[in-house]
Parts: structure tokens; C-alpha cells; sequence
């Protein structure tokens, strides 16, 4: 299984400041080829990094892909505000990160509504990366395991045959943004639960879902972090910000 690092830039970059972070980091990575490498910009810079990686892939082989941070389900509509899938087809977009806990806690995204997205990346070839993790307060109260499967079953209802073109993130709450990171032994944990779940739900076909970690990743933890057998890349936040930190995360993970 080909690992995969992920930048999830949030709401940062203008166009101009995403092109000249690709100019820096492209080059960088050109020769990494054993792990997939995936940058989501804002909506408004997919288009112009869409251009500016395409043209860096057709100077030769190149495992930069490119995702969006979230998604409506329906094709087109009254849907104010949203982006479909296909506008995101027509730019070649990858991946797209679904049900981020920013997602689910301001813009209140609930499971149901995140699984339909689920249904529709898969459907229009997008591959998702859904999001899970538990708060501090449900961490305190002992049960994170049961706050995880709830996410996932609900998630992936109905797209359990599916898995092989998906991807799971564990990102504990209590540590996004926050500058605090799980231990390795504390992702383990829950990594190795979300395993075997998926592994029970898909029937044994699994082998193609990575389960990412995020949550502070940055270039002094990634190497502990993914020595972890069951942590299959990271989703990383504000240290991708910086084009040379998140090569360094990169490195630090092969
Ligand atoms: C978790 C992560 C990226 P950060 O949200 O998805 O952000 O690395 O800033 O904690």
C-alpha cells in the first residue's frame, strides 16, 4: 500500500500564493515517487493549481495530486454556495476530504449528510477521505472507540463494498489546530480499531483504504507517528502551510 500525505491548507492561500507555493514545493518532491502526495487549496486556487500540475506532470513522472476540502452531493441546483462533484471532475480533482470536524462542529454537518456525500464522490470517481474523531469531553468520558464507529457506520452505510476507493482520517479533536498531538500509542489504539472495523464491515476488503492520521503533524512527530503499523499517512494542517515544512514532513514519513 502506497502511503499518502496529505495538506489540508483550510482557508488560506489566494491564487497568487498557492501558484507560488507550488513553485517552490513541486520541484521539491519530483523525485519521491513511493509515497502519493495530495495538496487541497481552497476552492478558488483549484482551478490555477489544477493547470500549474499538469503542466509538471507532463515534464515527466510526478505523484502530486490534488483534492478539494468538501463537496455537495447533488450535481447542480438552487444549492447556494456549494460545489458539485462535477465542477470538481472538470478541473480533475482527486480527492476530497469529507466530514472534517470543522465540517461537523461550525457548519454542523451531520453523519447522514456527509454519507451521501460519501455515495456521491465515490459515484463520480472522486476518491473521499472521510474524517473521524472524538472531542476532549468524550475522550474524558472513556468512550472514543464508540464515538469512532458510530462516524464510520454511519459514513459508510451502504458503500461498505466501496472501500476499496476510500480513505479514513482519524483526527482527534482535541488536537487539531491545538498544537497538542496524540501519542503514537494513543493513534495506534484507535487506528487499530478503525482497521479491524473496516476490515469486518468490507468483509476483508480493505487493503486499499488508508487510515491517515491528523492533528498537529509536523516535521518532529511524523516519523514516530508513522513508524505505527496501522498509520497509513497523515492529514496535515498548518505546518503544510509552509511549502519546505511539509517536504520535511514528507521525508521524516519515508
Ligand atoms: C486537522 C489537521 C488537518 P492541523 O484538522 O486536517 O489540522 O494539522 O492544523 O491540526
Amino acid at each position: 500500500m502506497k502511503y499518502l500525505i496529505a495538506a489540508n491548507w483550510k482557508m488560506h492561500k489566494t491564487c497568487a500564493e498557492t501558484l507560488d507555493y507550488l513553485d517552490k514545493f513541486l520541484p521539491s518532491v519530483k523525485d519521491i515517487l513511493n509515497v502519493e502526495i495530495m495538496i487541497a487549496p481552497p476552492f478558488t486556487a483549484l482551478s490555477s493549481a489544477s493547470i500549474r500540475l499538469d503542466a509538471a506532470k507532463k515534464e515527466g513522472e510526478f505523484n502530486v495530486k490534488l483534492g478539494a476540502q468538501n463537496m455537495y452531493f447533488e450535481e447542480k441546483g438552487a444549492f447556494t454556495g456549494e460545489i458539485s462533484p462535477i465542477m470538481l471532475n472538470e478541473l480533475n480533482i482527486d480527492y476530497v476530504i469529507l466530514g472534517h470536524s470543522e465540517r461537523r462542529h461550525i457548519f454542523k454537518e451531520k453523519d447522514e449528510l456527509i454519507n451521501k456525500k460519501m455515495y456521491s464522490a465515490i459515484e463520480h470517481g472522486i476518491r473521499p477521505i472521510l474524517c473521524v474523531g472524538e472531542t476532549i469531553e468524550e475522550r474524558e468520558q472513556g468512550i472514543t472507540l464508540n464515538v469512532i464507529e458510530n462516524q464510520i457506520r454511519k459514513g459508510l452505510a451502504g458503500i461498505e463494498k466501496d472501500m476499496p476507493y476510500i480513505d479514513i482520517a482519524y483526527e482527534p479533536v482535541w488536537a487539531i489546530g491545538t498544537g497538542k498531538t496524540a501519542t503514537p500509542e494513543q493513534a495506534e489504539e484507535v487506528h487499530r480499531f478503525i482497521r479491524s472495523l473496516i476490515n469486518e464491515m468490507s468483509k476483508g476488503n480493505d487493503d486499499k483504504t488508508r487510515i491517515l492520521y491528523g492533528g498537529s503533524v509536523k516535521p518532529e512527530n511524523a516519523t514516530d507517528l508513522i513508524k505505527q503499523e496501522n498509520i497509513n499517512g497523515f492529514l496535515v494542517g498548518s505546518a503544510s502551510l509552509d511549502p519546505e515544512k511539509f517536504y520535511k514532513i514528507i521525508i521524516n514519513s519515508l
